[in-house]
């Protein structure tokens, strides 16, 4: 039995060690929002939401998350006795639209809370098997194909297992010709567009599959499942989506559409953990790989996507860098490292999240709260 007694929420400041450019906006500092879920026998478990300030990879904010969790996912909430983790989902599903960044920082925050208050890793929690997880790096818009080379280069040599290359009109073929050039044949390079392109560049896109990708990410908009389909019909590279997958049935049309072939699935776009298990089970069934994407968060979320990504079919490297790739320091002790191969130990020494969350740390960084309940 779960009962949460209260939500507090923060923002955090953190600037990134360098600015992050995709093809709808660039982040320099971050805007991130927490959220420390207490459970009425004194548990604690922290969630974090995958937005920033702006509407550009999805149509939330940090602002619509907080008024959200606010107005109505704490309400909903709060003082009602739940099963377990596992009814948050479904308990937030009526009567709230959409929202699903600030579903999944709740959400994901109960099952934390409940990994720490059962004692047993949040990756045994949520059925994960792996001992280590494949981490693949996101390398933003350079200003030139040369600045991506040697950004690529470092990557590769440093032992990442995939990467993955931002791309928009402008800045497509000369970058990943360049790349590919560069790593050789044998590199695992992939591509992601977030919806920068329409079906008008169709055969613009059919010219990248010269360069042997492993997939291009996200070419059309969040809402063109079926222009995805008569793109893909078009290319012999196959097409991931992430923007367009928002639960379970958005899975299941892609495939029953053709619309792409892999998903990247974020537990923090998808409404959290409960959506994130369906989508892989339907996946695993229906033979589509998956892989676990990231939104440049915390080591809070980082703790929540490297759990997850222990599940048996997340067999693509995921975007998983350690916490030296994005902060100074992070939020959380000890930070996130990855080893030579490219791969990051999961946590199963420990309870919970694996890592101790800096309260110190956290609260300098802090630019306001709001206690819910209590
Ligand atoms: O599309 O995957 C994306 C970051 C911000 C917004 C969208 C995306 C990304 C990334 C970052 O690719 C991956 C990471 O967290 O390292
Ligand atoms: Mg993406």
């Amino acid at each position: 039995m779960l009962t949460i007694d209260r939500i507090r929420l923060r923002e955090i400041r953190l600037p990134l060690r360098e600015p992050f450019e995709i093809s709808s906006g660039t982040v320099s500092q971050r805007r991130i929002c927490l959220a420390e879920v207490t459970s009425s026998d004194g548990a604690v478990g922290w969630g974090e939401a995958v937005t920033d300030a702006l509407p550009n990879y999805s149509p939330e904010t940090i602002d619509t998350v907080w008024l959200a969790v606010r107005q109505w996912i704490a309400p909903r909430l709060l003082g009602r006795t739940l099963v377990g983790p596992q009814d948050v989902h479904d308990s937030l599903a009526s009567g709230i639209q959409g929202h699903l960044m600030a579903k999944a920082m709740i959400e994901m925050a109960c099952w934390a809370l409940t990994a720490e208050r059962e004692e047993i890793p949040l990756a045994k929690l949520l059925g994960g098997t792996r001992r280590s997880v494949a981490t693949g790096i996101s390398i933003g818009i350079q200003s030139d194909p040369a600045a991506l080379v040697d950004r690529a280069r470092q990557a590769g040599e440093s032992g990442y297992r995939k990467i993955k290359v931002k791309i928009r009109p402008g800045a497509d073929h000369a970058f990943i010709a360049a790349v590919r050039d560069a790593l050789g044949a044998e590199a695992h390079l992939m591509a992601d567009a977030n919806s920068a392109y329409t079906l008008d560049d169709a055969d613009h896109l059919a010219g990248l599959d010269t360069f042997d990708l492993m997939m291009i990410e996200q070419p059309l908009g969040q809402d063109d499942l079926v222009r995805h389909a008569a793109l893909q019909r078009r290319l012999a590279t196959p097409i991931c989506l992430d923007e367009s997958i928002t639960g379970l049935e958005r899975a299941q049309d892609m495939v029953a559409l053709g619309s792409g072939r892999i998903i990247n699935i974020k537990p923090g776009r998808v409404g959290g953990f409960t959506a994130s298990l369906r989508i892989h089970d339907f996946c695993e069934d229906a033979g589509v790989a998956v892989w676990c994407g990231g939104m440049l968060e915390t080591g809070i979320g980082r703790a929540h996507n490297v759990a997850l990504a222990s599940l048996p079919n997340f067999t693509t490297p995921g975007d998983l860098s350690p916490s030296a790739r994005y902060w100074e320091r992070d939020v959380v002790t000890p930070e996130w490292t990855m080893d030579g191969e490219g791969m990051v130990a999961v946590p199963w020494g420990e309870p919970g999240l694996g890592v101790a969350v800096d309260r110190a740390r956290i609260e300098e960084l802090t630019i306001r709260t709001e206690l819910l309940g209590g």
